[in-house]
């Protein structure tokens, strides 16, 4: 299976996925967290992507696709992954895209957390991860409204959205996850329909 998780920040994506890994039994590509690795690593990656993460901004899509890229060829990825937090905007999605085309891969659904305003800087107060200034919080937000919002009518005109309410508790919110998880299984399952 190959699954998307979207949601603005703190939508509780990184939650939900570490749950999810154990049910899925798939790689986890947490974008967020292989910038933090890079960051702190001081890789060259990490340098370009600092002042952007500081400030509330997506880094480069040149530089997060590179990534992903190199991550999703090594062969554990073959047979599916969890992709937590990319694609984040419209390029990073056409990309994507074109490179499962390439690698006769699928993307077998896209999961959005829904999760309100208030919720989102309730939840970062008690996060406190460096990025967490209620600052660059907002600018994270807005980042998201311009530029990863979109991404839900683009998978949803390709048919493979689903939204789900990501209010509640974990445990709650997972069991949502599961259901668009089995739908997905169910429709990965179907047999094709050549009749057209
Ligand atoms: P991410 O690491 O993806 O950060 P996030 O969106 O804030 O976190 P997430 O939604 O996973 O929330 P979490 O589970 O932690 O990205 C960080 C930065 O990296 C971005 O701002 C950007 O600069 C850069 N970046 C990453 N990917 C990129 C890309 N593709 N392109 C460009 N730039 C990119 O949950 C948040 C908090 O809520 C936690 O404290 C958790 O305990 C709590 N929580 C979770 N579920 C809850 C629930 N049900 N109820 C109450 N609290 C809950």
């Amino acid at each position: 299976m190959r699954i998307v998780l979207i949601g603005p920040p703190g939508a509780g994506k990184g939650t939900q996925c570490q749950r999810l890994l154990e049910y899925l039994d798939v790689p986890h590509l947490s974008t967020g967290e292989m910038l933090r690795q890079a960051v702190s690593g001081g890789t060259r990656e990490g340098q370009q992507a600092a002042s952007y993460m500081e400030s509330g901004q997506l880094v480069p899509d040149e530089l997060i696709v590179g990534m992903v890229s190199q991550r999703l060829m090594r062969p554990d990825c073959r047979a599916g992954c969890l992709l937590d937090g990319f694609p984040r905007t419209l390029r990073q999605a056409a990309t994507l895209d074109e490179f499962l085309e390439r690698q006769a891969m699928t993307l077998d659904g896209v999961i959005e957390l829904a999760v309100p305003r208030d919720e989102l800087v309730r939840r970062m107060l008690l996060r406190k991860r460096e990025d967490d200034d209620p600052e660059i919080f907002s600018k994270r937000i807005e980042s998201y409204q311009r530029q990863t919002a979109p991404l839900l009518d683009y998978y949803a005109r390709q048919g493979k959205l689903k939204s789900i309410d990501g209010l509640g508790s974990a445990e709650e919110i997972f069991s949502r996850v599961c259901e668009a998880v089995e739908g997905f299984v169910a429709r990965h399952d179907e047999p094709e329909d050549d009749s057209a």
